[in-house]
């Protein structure tokens, strides 16, 4: 049995054991990637942390990976399959995903309590904690910055369906064992800056490690005080995954993650007349129906639409690129057919 030693804390087990005796017994080690910058990374090893270079892979926080030597220096040689990732699409308007954090086991979304809760940016985050395969949490930070916790914890509870709403405070511990409790494996904390996710992180690994920022007096928004995606074990088992605040998040490919966000309207949608109907004008469409009884409210549909739109616009886009890509490849071939058939000289 290999002994992985320095690695245990960060979430090795059995299942990981049997895919690293996958690959070649040639001295490469397994570990687990704490951070990225640049081509490099930090990876926790059974001998503890290195730094290596990511060679041709693209790597995230929360990689497993193996490691191998070339002369002085430590490289990733294999990235290990991943079981879960959070994915949003990439901020450069690029069609492609970009990996917020994999092997994910519990996504806890920060909601701060000290602004006016955005409840269509906490749909927006479970659908893509969902679509990444992890169990989502909504943990409504900042409690003792309000009379009416319940109020609040009913209205947010209201729009997750499936997913644990708590409300904690960094500042009196309130929560902070309940959620504790809820939490399990690998945990990645995301939400808006200044949302109270690296205090929370703190709380949760008992001493103050991560930097945190105030936030601006006015509109109580962050100054992005955090600037990577850092793991770090938790005392009682787990690891976490601290994450910037996020500017904006796009729909990636994440049809399944909003179906699981809004299964209400799936269900009303079972009984519209036209399976295809999208529930705008459509004679017959249950889900307009239900919003007209009340059932449903309008909101919770808009922000629904809305998240299907750009997750179509962003597949489309995608399509167009791979068929463009697809094209170009087709081409490449047929000229190299044709230089074939000439140069056998017919
Ligand atoms: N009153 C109160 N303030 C809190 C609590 N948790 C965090 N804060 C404050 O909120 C501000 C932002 O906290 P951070 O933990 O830095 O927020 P963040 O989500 O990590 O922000 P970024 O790193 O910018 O994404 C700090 O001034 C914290 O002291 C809390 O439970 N109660
Ligand atoms: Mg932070
Ligand atoms: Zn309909």
């Amino acid at each position: 049995m290999f002994d992985p030693g320095q690695l245990l804390p960060y979430g090795w087990n059995h299942t990981l054991s049997d895919t690293f005796d996958n690959y070649p017994a040639d001295g490469r080690e397994p570990g687990r990637v704490i951070r990225v910058d640049r081509g490099r990374c930090d990876v926790a090893t059974p001998a503890g942390l290195v730094r290596a270079h990511a060679g041709d892979h693209v790597l995230c926080t929360g990689d497993w990976v193996t490691l191998h030597r070339l002369g002085d220096e430590i490289a990733v040689a294999d990235l290990l399959p991943r079981r879960s990732a959070i994915v949003r699409s990439s901020a450069s308007g690029r069609s492609e995903g970009q990996v917020l954090a994999a092997n994910v086991d519990t996504v806890v979304i920060a909601a701060a309590l000290d602004t006016a809760l955005d409840l269509g940016r906490i749909e927006r985050l479970l659908a893509l904690a969902w679509e990444s395969g992890a169990q989502p949490v909504v943990a409504l930070t900042k409690s003792d910055t309000v009379q009416d916790i319940s109020a609040a914890t009913a209205e947010v509870s209201a729009v997750a369906p499936g997913a644990t709403v708590l409300a904690v405070s960094a500042d009196t511990g309130d929560g902070i064992d309940v959620l504790a409790a809820v939490i399990d494996g690998t945990v990645a904390l995301i939400g808006p800056s200044g949302a109270g996710k690296s205090t929370l992180a703190n709380a949760l690994l008992g001493a103050d490690v991560l930097a945190t920022g105030r936030v601006r007096d006015g509109d109580h928004k962050g100054r992005h005080t955090t600037a990577h995606r850092e793991l770090l074990p938790l005392p009682g088992g787990g690891a976490l995954i601290d994450t910037p605040g996020l500017r904006g998040v796009g729909m990636w490919d994440a049809a399944d993650g909003i179906d699981k966000t809004f299964p209400e309207i799936e269900e009303f949608a079972a009984r519209c007349r036209f399976t295809d109907c999208s529930h705008v004008s459509e004679p017959g469409c249950a889900v307009l129906g239900a919003v007209e009884r009340g059932e449903l409210p309008e909101r919770r549909l808009a922000s629904y639409r809305k998240l299907i739109r750009e997750n179509g616009w962003i597949a489309s886009r995608t399509d167009t690129r791979l068929r463009a890509e697809r094209e170009r490849e087709w081409k490449s071939i047929a000229r190299w057919q044709r230089q074939m058939y000439r140069s056998r000289g017919h």
